[in-house]
């Protein structure tokens, strides 16, 4: 039996471009959850050899001033699955997540990033408040990703915040700090934030101007999230140094901008 392809409603997608964020739910059924979970598993912890992808170790636990008990329990970030996996390559195709980003996006896409973004208990830190497009060597900066859940996303374990609407404000004044790269102060206020707790599984599709954070993780559960991040065949690289090869989605590829 196959099912109704997700997509937005029209509201949604109105939604999308006034707030900057929409929220879809069950975008992603427990069964892949699962299998995704257990594959990243075998990466983090055995199974699978992970050197060729691209691994973040906690700050705090790379400096020794937090302990785990297994090097997989300290893991904040791996790059590069979708490439490698072909389990994760399928995800990075799935119809629904696709579908909506064309929606979003137009049907020409890449994808310019894909992560797993994992907070283990206890250890997992914060992510400040922070766009994403200000890290991004793209123009213009209107890329879409999808950030979904692997586990429940609450407030205790890091689900995202967001600055509603705040993708309209344009790129925003970052600065550098401990351990990480974040809206400068002044420029925003903890109270304009939303908390957006999600079921494993739903699916955050967000603007890459969108101010966003998650809290540190100072529960005694998991929140392991993926997100992957879109964008139009017309965009242009516009970062130093030559500009790399992006992994192809759907549609059309077109001269002067991303390969
Ligand atoms: O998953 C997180 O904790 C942060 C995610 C994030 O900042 C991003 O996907 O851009």
């Amino acid at each position: 039996m196959s099912m109704a392809p997700i997509r937005l409603s029209e509201e949604q997608l109105a939604a999308y471009h006034r707030e900057g964020y929409a929220v879809v739910e069950d975008l992603i059924p427990p069964e892949k959850v699962q299998a995704l979970g257990e594959r990243l598993r075998e990466y983090t912890h055995g199974g699978r050899p992970a050197d060729r992808l691209r691994i973040q170790v906690e700050p705090r636990v790379q400096r020794g001033e937090a302990q785990v008990e297994e090097w997989g329990d300290g893991i904040r970030k791996v790059d590069g699955l979708v490439e490698g996996d072909e389990l994760f390559n399928a995800l990075g195709r799935d119809e629904n997540i696709v579908g909506i980003i064309a929606q979003i996006l137009g049907p020409d896409l890449k994808l310019f990033r894909n992560s797993l973004l994992l907070k283990p208990p206890q250890v997992g830190s914060q992510k400040g408040m922070h766009q994403d497009s200000p890290y991004w060597p793209i123009q213009p900066m209107a890329l879409c990703s999808c950030w979904f859940p692997l586990d429940d996303a609450t407030p205790q374990n890091g689900c995202m915040g967001v600055l509603p609407s705040g993708h309209l404000r344009g790129p925003l004044p970052h600065v550098r700090v401990p351990d990480d790269f974040v809206v400068e102060e002044g420029h925003y206020s903890f109270d304009e934030m939303l908390l957006v707790p999600m079921k494993a599984g739903s699916g955050l599709f967000f603007h890459s101007l969108l101010p966003h954070y998650t809290a540190p993780n100072n529960s005694a559960q998991w929140r392991r999230a993926i997100a992957l991040s879109y964008m139009s065949s017309f965009c242009r690289h516009a970062g130093d140094g030559e500009a790399p090869e992006y992994y192809h989605i759907q549609g059309r590829t077109f001269p002067g901008c991303v390969r």
